[in-house]
């Protein structure tokens, strides 16, 4: 702390000299009128203070800084004053140790767990979960679970993790008829997730299944499908408008699961997301999947998020797994996007490269050797 005596004039000159002696953050400690003897004049005699601790902190004092009305001040006044200087300091000194303790505890924590702790914050750390994040999953895990052993703490790790994502919606047998929308940007992997998913209701579930596709606009769109439908050995069909979607669903009637390509985000996509928006109407949709790739930013989810939301999505897929080093923005997203996770898909071979999303699987992707 920097303390400063200043003679003045008067108390205007004194604040005046004060502000430029320690600028504007210093505060008055103390104030008091001083004759001097030899001119018989009266001057101010004023101790300021400037705080140098790089820590802000509300200054109690300026509260008390005295107004032009308090000149003449008594001994006991001034002793008062000299006291609330000295509160003041102490007041000083402990907030800038609480301080240190708060970022003590916050960050150097870790010293008093078993490594295995510390091996679980990086592996948080390491797939850009926040710090603050990353601490209250450990402490959470603690909590219920002090032991230094990994698959236990990994165990912990889904309870704490249950209260925040689920893991839900996957395409099953029924007796009626389904139809399973595919929402997402351009690029996200909605056509080939598609396929994959048809594939694995073909083979797995023995349902008859059939691919429509709504994506004319992507250059290619409909041929890529189409392409993708016959290497499967799946029945496809475009559709440009509502009508060719009637007559479709008319004609097929009794496939067990259909599943519908749309378009992606673009520059058009108002008039894209009212026909992706009209066909799920038309159709009285079962599923409706919003894909989205796993190498964005939580920013950029939310931002998708907020698009599609509209179209009232009932559970994301994420793809690409196999292109990103971290999960940590996708996780942080999630949580707010608050839907349950339907599968993963982490590869470009169809069908081997996608899974049911589980909390085990979610868990391993932080654990994945980079
Ligand atoms: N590595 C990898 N590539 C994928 C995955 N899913 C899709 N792709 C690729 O990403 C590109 C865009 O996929 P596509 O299905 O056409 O995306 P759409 O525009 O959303 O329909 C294609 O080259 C796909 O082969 C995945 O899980 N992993
Ligand atoms: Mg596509």
């Amino acid at each position: 702390m920097k303390i400063k005596k200043i003679i003045a004039k008067d108390l205007k000159e004194g604040k005046q000299k004060v502000a430029l002696e320690l600028g504007d953050d210093a505060v008055i400690l103390s104030n008091r009128t001083i004759i001097d003897p030899k001119t018989n004049q009266e001057y101010y005699e004023i101790v300021a203070a400037l705080d140098e601790s790089p820590i802000p902190k509300k200054n109690p004092i300026e509260k008390i800084v005295l107004t032009e009305t308090q000149h003449h001040k008594s001994n006991n006044e001034d002793k008062m004053l000299d006291i609330t200087g000295k509160i003041y300091d102490e007041i000083n000194s402990l907030s800038s140790k609480l301080n240190n303790i708060y970022e003590d505890i916050k960050y150097t924590y870790l010293g008093v767990y078993p490594d295995e702790f510390k091996k679980f914050h990086d592996s948080l750390i390491d797939n850009e979960i926040s710090r603050e994040e990353a601490i209250r999953i450990l402490s959470e895990i603690y909590k219920t679970y002090p032991g230094a052993d990994i698959q236990a703490m990994k165990d912990e790790f889904k309870k704490v993790l249950s209260s925040q994502i689920s893991f839900d919606k996957n395409i099953k047998k029924e007796k009626k008829q389904q139809i399973v929308i595919l929402l997402g940007p351009t690029g996200s992997g909605k056509s080939l997730t598609l396929v994959k998913l048809a594939i694995l209701s073909k083979l797995v579930l023995e349902s008859s299944v059939l691919i429509l596709s709504a994506d004319s606009y992507k250059v290619s769109g409909i041929e890529q499908m189409q392409t993708y439908s016959s290497i499967a050995d799946i029945p496809f069909y475009p559709i440009y408008d509502l009508n060719d979607l009637k007559n479709i669903l008319t004609k097929e009637y009794d496939r067990d699961i259909i599943f519908i390509d749309t378009i992606g985000k673009n520059q058009n996509d108002e008039s894209n997301l009212k026909f992706s928006q009209d066909i799920i109407t038309f159709c009285n949709a079962t599923l409706i999947y919003l894909v989205l790739p796993a190498n964005l930013t939580k920013k950029n989810y939310l931002g998708y998020y907020k698009h599609y939301k509209a179209l009232k999505p009932d559970a994301l897929i994420l793809t690409k797994l196999d292109e990103t080093k971290s999960i940590g923005q996708f996780y942080e997203a999630a949580k707010e996007i608050n839907l349950p996770i339907a599968y993963f898909a982490n590869g470009q071979k169809a069908p081997e490269n996608i899974e049911q999303a589980s909390y085990n699987y979610f868990i391993e992707l932080f654990f994945k050797k980079k």
